[in-house]
């Protein structure tokens, strides 16, 4: 296994929006197992292929405490099962040391491609719920900062990049 680098905001490439995954090859099964190793080494809840620069509609999550409950998901729909709203401290890999309060549906009904290329259905509530949009947002290469104020988005930016600076 590996561990896979992770592009940071605003780096461009966060705005790629990605390309259905085709066929779920040997090849996917190894991003698949690379993204999750990162996802635990990181540590984070999700990871969205974008994050690392592959522009599948691929992601990986998992909320427990153990890190013993992996999901994955390939080319992900997901329809809102209660329009109920609820806001939660969103973090992003891609963001580093960021938090903000995001509002989103709160139950959703998911239909994707398990890791052999199985269709199947879950419906996810609270965390789960929440990280799933997330990682969708990544794959359409869009990032929490974009729900914010442009003075805030901005504020991040500037941030980052003078940190990305003077770590190069
Ligand atoms: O690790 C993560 N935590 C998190 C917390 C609240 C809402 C979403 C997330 S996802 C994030 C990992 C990440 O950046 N996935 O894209
Ligand atoms: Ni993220």
């Amino acid at each position: 296994m590996a561990l896979l680098e992770i592009l940071a905001f605003p780096d461009p490439r966060l705005r790629t929006r990605a390309a259905p995954v085709k066929d779920v090859t040997k090849a996917t099964r190894t991003l698949i197992d690379n993204m999750l190793e990162t996802m635990y080494a990181a540590p984070g809840i999700g990871l969205a292929a974008t994050q690392v620069n592959v522009h599948q509609r691929l992601l990986v999550m998992d909320v427990s405490e153990a890190h013993d409950a992996p999901q994955v998901f390939i080319n992900p729909r997901f329809e809102v099962l209660d329009p109920e709203l609820g806001a939660y401290d969103e973090g992003c890999l891609s963001v580093p040391g960021f938090y903000e309060s995001i509002t989103r549906p709160q139950k959703i009904s998911v239909s994707a491609l398990d890791r052999n290329g199985s269709p199947f259905s879950v419906n996810l509530d609270g965390l789960e719920a929440i990280c799933l949009q997330h990682e969708v947002d990544h794959l359409n290469g869009k990032l929490f900062v974009d729900y914010l104020s442009p003075l805030k988005r901005q504020r991040i930016r500037k941030k980052l990049e003078k940190e990305q600076r003077t770590r190069a």
